[in-house]
């Protein structure tokens, strides 16, 4: 049975980082009002997630899975190119584990650490993955490594392979993305050490926003989750049926935009505080930034990785870059 640590209860406040409930209370209270897409990941929230990956309109998880069947054997060999050999696969995001898992026989890591602010998920999916790899020294934890990537020390601290994909760094702004990466390619993460990241690619408009507005309505229903998650973190009372999805990609930054938009004028509340919306209000609950080879590339390189590498499918949907540190 793998190892399972938990530093993510949903309520800790530790030094320097906010508790969820205040750091929702802040943003969901701002003029503009927001809520940041780790609040998306509660168990039900990874579940939608996972059946989003299963939709046709979403066009990334398959795309990048055909990338990595495709390029396994090159990619493994970039890997230990670089000097990586027994590596520890650090999986940011591991969510249901299920990339990792195609990955692992090519790579073949000694020790594999998935991170995942959804713990009981998380938790669930590491034990299923050791039983398909039952020599495997899994380390998971349950973290939010948006604000700090400190890991505790059972983790091996050389040849690491920072296993980065879906597209999730898309999900920060481009100046939180650079300090992260800038976090990863650190030579205090060890000798030896390197990053596989997958990125999605601009594209046309209808492709975009059919991805994150599809016909079932499973990421409308994702979006919506995030105020249950909210409801439970900090007690406030959303009501799902006030609230509609909204997905929109604006070409100017480069990034689809989902909101959740008010039907009607209506007043949220949470202890000690209420905040009113007026209809047709918007909150923000998610950015997914979508890059180009060559944005991606500058990124890495700003971000201070070396020997960057790429692959991609034949239309140029989505990439897999390989970045050393
Ligand atoms: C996890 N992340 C990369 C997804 C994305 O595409 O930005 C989350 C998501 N949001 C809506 N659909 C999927």
């Amino acid at each position: 049975s793998p190892q399972f640590i938990n530093l993510y209860d949903g309520k800790t406040t530790r030094q320097n980082v906010q508790s969820p409930a205040s750091e929702l209370a802040q943003s969901i209270s701002a003029a503009a009002a927001s809520a940041s897409p780790k609040y998306f990941y509660n168990a039900l929230g990874s579940k939608l997630f996972e059946a989003i990956t299963q939709l046709d309109e979403y066009y990334p998880t398959r795309t990048e899975a055909a990338i990595f069947q495709a390029n396994h054997s090159q990619i493994a060999q970039a890997i230990s190119q670089t000097g990586i050999s027994q590596p520890c696969l650090i999986d940011l995001g591991a969510g249901n584990c299920a990339k990792a898992a195609t990955l692992i026989p090519h790579i073949l890591p000694h020790q594999y650490v998935p991170i995942d602010i959804s713990t009981d998920f998380l938790e669930d999916a590491a034990e299923q993955l050791q039983q398909n790899f039952p020599a495997l020294d899994i380390i998971g934890l349950g973290m939010d490594f948006s604000s700090q990537l400190e890991l505790p020390p059972q983790v091996q601290t050389h040849d690491r392979v920072f296993f980065y994909p879906g597209s999730s760094l898309g999900n920060f702004e481009p100046a939180q993305a650079l300090d992260f990466l800038s976090l990863i390619a650190n030579p205090a993460q060890g000798n030896a050490s390197g990053l596989l990241i997958g990125i999605d690619l601009v594209k046309d408009s209808a492709t975009l926003e059919a991805a994150y507005d599809d016909a079932l309505g499973v990421t409308g229903a994702f979006n919506k989750n995030l105020l249950l998650n909210a409801n439970s973190l900090m007690a406030s009372d959303f009501n799902l049926r006030q609230w509609q999805h909204v997905a929109l990609f604006n070409r100017e930054q480069s990034r689809i935009e989902m909101h959740l938009e008010a039907k009607q004028d209506l007043t949220v509340s949470w202890p000690g505080q209420q905040r009113d919306f007026k209809s047709g209000e918007r909150m923000l609950t998610e950015y997914s930034y979508k890059y180009t080879l060559d944005s991606m590339t500058e990124l890495l390189q700003q971000a201070g990785f070396k020997n960057i590498k790429h692959w991609t499918d034949s239309q140029q949907w989505f990439a897999v870059f390989w970045a050393e540190v």
